[in-house]
């Protein structure tokens, strides 16, 4: 089985990011929404070499012109439920994470969804964003076995 058109393979999981081309931006949840359209969920960054491949295909898409906070992805992982605990949208906690530095931070005490941006160390790249924040996301995709 194979990836579907446009989404990238690492492992027997495809991943989908959102295209830089169209303007559209979502909330965390509605991201989340989209992803599920397709079978799919949030990405789920819970290895040094995800982030890596992440990373990379970020920094490909180039740099936004505009300030960094703006040009996220969203991935699957918040600490909606209590905060400070993360967790991934498949219930797991998070073990390590690849925060930039002095985050996630939880400014104004609004900030429970983690994002991904491209920076220049490919290992600190997440922030913690208000949930309801509109960026792109990253969507994943686990292909069946066989
Ligand atoms: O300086 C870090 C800080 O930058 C932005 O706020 C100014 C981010 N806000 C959004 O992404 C909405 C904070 O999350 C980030 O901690
Ligand atoms: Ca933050």
């Amino acid at each position: 089985e194979r990836c579907p058109v446009g989404w990238e393979l690492l492992h027997s999981t495809c991943y989908f990011f959102a295209p830089i081309e169209t303007a559209e931006k979502l909330s965390w949840h509605r991201s989340r929404e989209e992803c599920k359209k397709t079978g799919a969920d949030l990405a789920m960054v819970d290895s040094q070499e995800k982030q890596e491949f992440i990373s990379r295909i970020l920094k490909g898409k180039g740099p936004s012109s505009r300030s960094w906070h703006l040009s996220g992805y969203w991935i699957g992982l918040s600490d909606i439920k209590s905060e400070g605990v993360w967790k991934w949208v498949n219930g797991t906690e998070l073990t390590k994470g690849f925060w930039f530095d002095g985050e996630p931070n939880d400014q104004y005490s609004a900030e429970d969804c983690a994002a991904t941006y491209p920076k220049e160390n490919p290992l600190k790249t997440w922030n913690d964003a208000p949930c309801d924040f509109i960026l792109k996301w990253i969507c994943e995709l686990k292909l069946q076995e066989s």
